[in-house]
């Protein structure tokens, strides 16, 4: 029987998250698996003060001033947009900690795929690496099993859509979503690639070939509002892009991106979440770390 790891200790001090050895983060990785696995994929996100957050990549320290802006922020729930790992100094810190924050209140903690929670992605930018320093071979199979079944989207109560990259073409209906698969550590599914990959664009108005993305695509405005009235929607919410000031508004509003990690690659990103109050208004804060 594995060692548990103690994900209530971490709700109260994300540090101790360093005090893992190899049997909690194995039942840490196996817990999550099982949890995920129990949810839809996309997820219902009734009223209350939410904060979103974009790309960590595995800056802890941005990770724990969200989490902090979170507790003293008298905020209901917290949803993460994905991109845990790759890029930054403390990717299993990072991943361990949001893991155990789901573990710890599943109620107020919500997390979501990002395009860099797939096996050939986070094999190429630092995660398999960083796992290999620390960690014998075999979890990194681990960890990405449990990220392969990440749920892929949000719909809040008000009708705001979160997903890492955006829409996909194909997708007609946020109803399609729940019967994408899930499960693979590498997404074979078009549509599934897309919501993790795809990109707004200002210069298109349907959907784009994205030559940046290799192979996914860019969907503009028109393609947007096309979406967002069959549905019901109100705002689109993702992340999967930097910009210096740690966010970027697109069609007049209707799009909001934001990054939440710092000093990504070098570049002085002012990084920024996005809050969601129960009156359904939404602003931005500030992230140091
Ligand atoms: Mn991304």
């Amino acid at each position: 029987m594995p060692v548990r790891a103690d994900v209530s200790s971490v709700w109260e001090d994300p540090d101790k998250v360093r005090e893992f050895g190899e049997e909690e983060v194995t039942n840490l990785l196996q817990e999550s698996l099982e949890a995920f696995r129990d949810e839809r994929n996309l997820l219902r996100i009734g009223r209350g003060k939410t904060l979103f957050v974009g790309d960590t990549h595995g800056n802890f320290s941005a990770t724990k001033e969200a989490f902090r802006a979170f507790s003293s922020g008298g905020f209901d729930r917290i949803v993460f947009l994905g991109d845990y790992v790759d890029r930054g100094e403390e990717q299993l810190e990072n991943a361990n900690f949001v893991l155990s924050l789901r573990l710890a209140k599943p109620e107020r903690v919500l997390l979501l795929r990002g395009n860099h929670e797939t096996f050939s992605t986070n094999s190429r930018y630092g995660f398999r690496q960083a796992v290999a320093e620390k960690l014998p071979e075999g979890f990194f199979v681990l960890y990405n099993r449990a990220f392969s079944y990440l749920p892929l989207a949000a719909v809040t109560w008000d009708g705001i859509f979160a997903v890492h990259g955006g829409i996909a073409e194909g997708l007609d209906s946020i109803g399609q979503i729940d019967g994408l698969p899930r499960g693979e550590l590498e997404p074979t599914s078009d549509l599934v690639l897309q919501l993790l990959w795809n990109d707004p664009s200002e210069e298109v108005d349907g959907f784009a070939f994205n030559d940046q993305r290799g192979g996914f695509c860019y969907y503009g405005q028109g393609a947007l509002a096309k979406f967002m009235d069959a549905n019901g929607l109100r705002m689109l919410l993702r992340s999967h892009e930097v910009f210096l000031e740690g966010f970027k508004r697109f069609f007049g509003g209707k799009l909001l991106s934001i990054f939440s990690s710092t000093g990504y690659c070098g570049l002085p990103i002012k990084g920024k979440v996005a809050c969601l109050s129960s009156d359904g208004e939404v602003s931005l804060m500030g992230i140091e770390g």
